[in-house]
Order: C-alpha cells, then sequence, then structure tokens
C-alpha cells in the first residue's frame, strides 16, 4: 500500500506503575514496524504515551500519598528513560495531561454533542477499575468483569452518553467490507459477536470523578478515560492544531495494541471516528500476551519483569531480539529467562556470532584482511539466492506483521552462511593453488551475506547491525533497505576483527537444543547409549523418503509438516526443525524416515514416522539423507 505518512501506534499506558517487559513488547515491535518503514525511505509517524487519567491513577496515587499528576510525572520519566535504554524511535510522546490534548478531547466532545450523538441520562451499570471499562448487567459473567475476571462496582450516576447504537449497522458492515481491519482474524470474529449482540449507548463521562477533562460547561462530570485515551491518535497526527500534517498523517497505519484493548480500538474507536467524519484506521493488530508460568505479566497482578533489568544484564539487542523472535506475533507466548538465554546463545552468539568472526578470521588469514574481488558470473548462486529469498522473507512477513517470521526469515540465511562454509570449506581451497579465485569468490560471498544481514536486521536490533557493518570495514552510516541488493560490497574493504558480536552466557541446563521434538535427552546425549545386537537395529525400518511438500505448523514456530513420498506411499510428518530450516530448504530434498515409529498426534496433525537429523553442542542441526540419488522408499540398513 503506498500513503504519505505510516502512522504507526502503541497504546498509551497507565503510569501509575513502573511498566513491564509486556509493555516492552509491544513498544519494541512498533519500534521495529517504525524502523522498517524508514529505512525503506517511507515517511513514518511513531507515536507512544502515557494515559494519565481516571480512577485507577487517582487510587494508585493516593495510596501512595501522591497528587495524580506527581505520580504520573515520576512514573513518565522512568518510561522515557526505559524507551531511551530500548533506543525506541518514536517520533512522538503524548501525555494525555497536555494542554494539546485536552483541547482536542473537548472539542471532540463539543461537536459530538452538537451535533446530537452525545447525550445526557443517567448510568446505571458496573465499573471494572483495572480495565477502566463500564458493563451493564447483562454483559458480566458471573456478576465479574467479562474481559477480566475481576470484581467490579456498580455506580448510578447522571452521565454522558455517546450514541454508539446509532452506528452499529455500519461498523459491521465495515468488518465485513474490510476484513483486514482488526487481525489476528481470530479477534475480527470475537469482535462481530461481541457487536452483533447488539451495540448500546457509551457513557462517556463519570460524576464527581476530579482526575480527568472535565466535560465542557458541565465540570461536575470529567471524561471517560477511554473516550480521552483514544483521542490520543488524533491529537499527534495533528488534528485541531495542525492541519497539513494531520491531513498527511491521518488515518493510522496501524494501531498495535494488545488482545485485551481491542475491543476499545475495534469498536469503540471506529463509531467514535464515524461520528466525526473521519476515515478508520487501517489496522488494529491485537498481539498476544506475554505470560509468567500462564499468567499474564502485568502491574495489577505484581508479577512484572523490570526490563532495564534485563537490558543492563544481558544487553538491548539481545532483549529485542528476544522479544520479536520467541513469540509469534499474535499468539500468547511465554517469557522465561531461561528462554532468553537459549536464544542469545543459539541464534546470536552461536549461528550469528559465528558466522562473523569465522568470516572475518577467513578474510584475516586467507587474504591479509582485505575483501578479496567480486567476479561477477563466478559467485555460487545458492548464497545469493538465500539472500534474496531471505530479503522476500522479510518484506512479505513485515507486511503480515509477523515479526517472528520476518526474524525467522533472516535466521535461515544465517544458516545457510554456516552451511555454506561447511560445503565450500574455504581452508581447503586455500590449500590448492588452482583454487584462488574460487576462494576469493567464497570470502566475498560471505562478506557480502553478512552485508545484508545486517540490513535486514537494522529494523529489529539497535546496535548489532553497525558492528557487523564495522567488522567487515563497511561504511556504517547511510543504509538503506535497497541495498540489500547483491553485490554491494565494494572489494578492498579490510576487516576488522574484535569482541564477539554475542557472548555466550554460560548455562548449567543443556535442555536448549530440544527443540527439535525428536532430539535426545540431555542425558542420552552425554552417555553412549548401550550396544544393542543386529537384529535389535532391524526392528527399525529405515526408508529414504523424498520431501514432496513442507509447511509451517500454525501457532508453533518449531514445526514443519511435511509431506514425505516413500516408493508410491504418501506420508505426512511433523518435524520441531524450523528453526533451522525454511520449508523451501527440504522441497525436492531426500531424507531418511524411521517408518514404522509408532504414529502420534502433534498439535492435531497426525505424524506418521520421524526424520532424521544429527544435532551439536554448539545448536547447529543437520537432517540425515543419501549421499547421491537413489530411489525414495529405498531400505537404509
Ligand atoms: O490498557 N503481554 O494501558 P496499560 C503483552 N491505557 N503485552 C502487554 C503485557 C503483556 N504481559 N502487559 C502490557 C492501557 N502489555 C490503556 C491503553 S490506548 C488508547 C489506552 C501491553 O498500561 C499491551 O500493549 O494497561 C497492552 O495492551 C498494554 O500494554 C496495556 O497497557
Amino acid at each position: 500500500m503506498s500513503r504519505q505518512v505510516w502512522f504507526i501506534t502503541t497504546p498509551i499506558y497507565y503510569p501509575s506503575d513502573n511498566l513491564t517487559i509486556g509493555h516492552a513488547y509491544t513498544t519494541v515491535a512498533a519500534d521495529a514496524f517504525a524502523r522498517y518503514h524508514r529505512l525503506r525511505g517511507e515517511e513514518v509517524w511513531f507515536s507512544t504515551g502515557t494515559d494519565e487519567h481516571g480512577q485507577k491513577m487517582e487510587r494508585a496515587a493516593r495510596d501512595q500519598g501522591l497528587l495524580p499528576a506527581a505520580l504520573a510525572d515520576r512514573v513518565v520519566s522512568g518510561i522515557r528513560e526505559l524507551w531511551a535504554t530500548l533506543h525506541i524511535s518514536y517520533d512522538d510522546f503524548v501525555r494525555t495531561t497536555e494542554v494539546r490534548h485536552e483541547r482536542v478531547v473537548q472539542a471532540v466532545f463539543e461537536q459530538l454533542k452538537s451535533q446530537g450523538d452525545i447525550y445526557r441520562g443517567e448510568y446505571t451499570g458496573f465499573y471494572c477499575e483495572p480495565d477502566e471499562a463500564l458493563w451493564l448487567e447483562s454483559r458480566l459473567v458471573d456478576g465479574k468483569c467479562p474481559d477480566c475476571g475481576r470484581p467490579v462496582i456498580r455506580l448510578t450516576e447522571d452521565s454522558y452518553f455517546f450514541r454508539m447504537s446509532r452506528y452499529q449497522d455500519r461498523l459491521l458492515q465495515y468488518f465485513r467490507d474490510h476484513p483486514d481491519f482488526v487481525e489476528p482474524q481470530s479477534r475480527l470474529h470475537e469482535m462481530i459477536k461481541f457487536v452483533e449482540q447488539g451495540l448500546e449507548d457509551l457513557s462517556v463521562s463519570r460524576q464527581g470523578l476530579s482526575w480527568g477533562i472535565p466535560v465542557p460547561g458541565d465540570p461536575e462530570h470529567s471524561i471517560y478515560v477511554w473516550f480521552d485515551a483514544l483521542l490520543n491518535y488524533l491529537t499527534t497526527a495533528g488534528y485541531g492544531s495542525d492541519a497539513s500534517r494531520f491531513a498527511r498523517t491521518w488515518p493510522s497505519n496501524v494501531h498495535l495494541v494488545g488482545k485485551e484493548i481491542v475491543r476499545f480500538h475495534a469498536v469503540i474507536w471506529p463509531t467514535l471516528l464515524m461520528a466525526l467524519g473521519l476515515p478508520l484506521p487501517d489496522r488494529v493488530f491485537g498481539h498476544g500476551w506475554l505470560l509468567l508460568e500462564d499468567t499474564k505479566i502485568s502491574k495489577s497482578r505484581g508479577n512484572l519483569i523490570d526490563p532495564n533489568m534485563l537490558v543492563a544484564r544481558y544487553g538491548v539487542d539481545a532483549v529485542r531480539y528476544f522479544l520479536l523472535r520467541e513469540v509469534p506475533f499474535g499468539a500468547d507466548g511465554s517469557y522465561s529467562e531461561k528462554a532468553l538465554v537459549r536464544r542469545i546463545n543459539v541464534d546470536l552468539a552461536n549461528d550469528l556470532g559465528n558466522l562473523l568472526h569465522r568470516t572475518v578470521a577467513m578474510v584475516t588469514q586467507f587474504n591479509g584482511g582485505v575483501v578479496p574481488p567480486y567476479r561477477a558470473g563466478l559467485e555460487t548462486p545458492s548464497l545469493r539466492r538465500a539472500a534474496e529469498l531471505a530479503v522476500v522473507e522479510v518484506e512479505e512477513a513485515m507486511d503480515r506483521l509477523e515479526l517472528h517470521r520476518a526474524i525467522m526469515g533472516v535466521q535461515s540465511l544465517v544458516r545457510a552462511a554456516n552451511r555454506y562454509i561447511e560445503d565450500r570449506q574455504p581452508w581447503a581451497l586455500h590449500r590448492d593453488p588452482a583454487a584462488r579465485e574460487l576462494l576469493d569468490d567464497v570470502l566475498y560471498n560471505l562478506v557480502e551475506v553478512l552485508r545484508v544481514t545486517a540490513i535486514l536486521l537494522s529494523p529489529f536490533l539497535v546496535e548489532t547491525p553497525t558492528r557487523i557493518r564495522r567488522a567487515l570495514g563497511l561504511a556504517e552510516a547511510g543504509t538503506a533497505w535497497a541495498e540489500v541488493a547483491w553485490g554491494g560490497t565494494v572489494p578492498g574493504c579490510v576487516v576488522k576483527s574484535g569482541d564477539p558480536l554475542f557472548r555466550r552466557i554460560d548455562t548449567h541446563e543443556d535442555d536448549d537444543r530440544a527443540e527439535h521434538p525428536m532430539a535426545p535427552e540431555p542425558e542420552a546425549r552425554a552417555a553412549r547409549p548401550s550396544v544393542i545386537s543386529v537384529e535389535e537395529f532391524r526392528r527399525l525400518d529405515l526408508r529414504v523418503a523424498r520431501v514432496r511438500e513442507c509447511v509451517r505448523v500454525d501457532n508453533a514456530d518449531r514445526l514443519l509438516k511435511l509431506t514425505l513420498e516413500i516408493g508410491e506411499e504418501t506420508r505426512t510428518v511433523v518435524s520441531g526443525i524450523a528453526a533451522h530450516y525454511a520449508p523451501a530448504d527440504l522441497v525436492g530434498r531426500s531424507v531418511v524416515l524411521v517408518a514404522n515409529l509408532k504414529p502420534a498426534t502433534i498439535r492435531g496433525i497426525r505424524s506418521e514416522g520421524m526424520i532424521l537429523a544429527a544435532s551439536d553442542d554448539e545448536g547447529r542441526l543437520s537432517v540425515v539423507g543419501p549421499w547421491s540419488g537413489i530411489n525414495s522408499g529405498s531400505r537404509v540398513t
């Protein structure tokens, strides 16, 4: 989609307490999108901020013996520091207590009132303070908040109402006409169901609550905190203050939010915009939660994990990488320090760090540190193709907001380059004077693939790309997405060895490699299995199988589903190797199948057998197959 400005938002967070790794999750994701689009030369407006009014803030301040404004000031300065620590490249930080925002909220309130979309009445219902959500009795579940299951408070008070019911049919029609408006799709269906149950008018003011924006002309009432908060997106776009910026920036491209506040963004927000006669955002993306032992990490649950501490311990890029890579964007996923360390050790230190280290060492040892000339036509297409595929994979994944998949695309490239070193064996070429040009070619390709990798990683990581370029002796500044085209490294650069990109973190737990459902238990790896007889071995029916199709398994980022041909027979096998191979790497290849393994159902898919793979202590994994062409179905003995 071509747009004037890519407008990307995070929710504005309650500054009632310090933020958690969960808030960092959304914000780092938004930052990655913003960086990606800037890198592509697009103009970006990336906003974040704080939602400072409401009952929850008032109570938190009271509990600490502070005025709400003082609490907000204190927490907001910590939030700004956190975003600096995580290198969040926002263009605007909007606080709902700023005059520029209060003006927008009051102007919108007045406009809707004057056009008959806001009227006065009496509200009888319930209030969930942690969510700042109003509920009619009919929506409660067992007398509790239907969203979070916590107790609600009964309210009966004079109130202003927004005629939301008036927009029910238009909203449903909008959902039907714009099936990408709410993503992932499952959340759109939830919203459709919710609206089909009937949209009631929404109470948009609270009586006697002093900490809020006053209703214009009726200061006894303050404006409901969600009405106030949602309008932050208009404030930051320049609504009512900078008409030309607003015209270029609105509508927003994507509101990134956690799944628990999709309803506010996909029901209340579009109906307010309809009432204002403004275009609707392109997308509301509701990502999943980071969980700690199956429970959402949150301030109100008190299980917060301090992102500052993680960055201090592991570095900004390791934390950003983990947040973006670990959990499929959209699904819930678990946070654990062990998983973070595994990502650092396997993906960053081992795969990426080693590739750089080996490349710099080989250019130094075999060519005096100078990147050799590029001989068009000589380069081995496989690595170039892998790089070109990775670019497409990252682009497609970013269009679909699949951050984890974009990073997996880069990972496959790094792994392909490590395999390329094993295949080409530059040390052997170095010993053979006749292979000089081939060696130059291999070294150039490795530098080139790292240069491309550094660009592909730039939306996600903030220090590593520069460090890679520095180690390769490339210019540090001025990187643009277009430079991913193969062949950009200028021969003659002088590489520099330096500190490792990522240091491996010592861990005594060796279950890192259990990514692979068929990987042996750590104990089995340590001790060799006991001796077996030939008869026992013969009980295994090992067959050569050809991979006909291969796809990723939805919501299981380690699993691939393979369709195998074994002679005349076709079988499905699920294998935990998605972190090591992209589906396209496997199609057409021959593998070895344990054909008489008892079938198992994995993620609802019946898996009939297991393919063999070798894995080493450094986290590498290699699928095992025949050395030369042989018919599928052949027995392996
Ligand atoms: O809801 N996992 O603010 P808030 C994933 N002020 N994301 C998480 C998370 C977790 N464990 N914990 C927090 C509000 N988040 C309102 C928003 S917008 C107009 C007003 C992220 O401080 C996620 O994006 O409770 C979630 O939606 C947001 O923080 C909630 O932040």
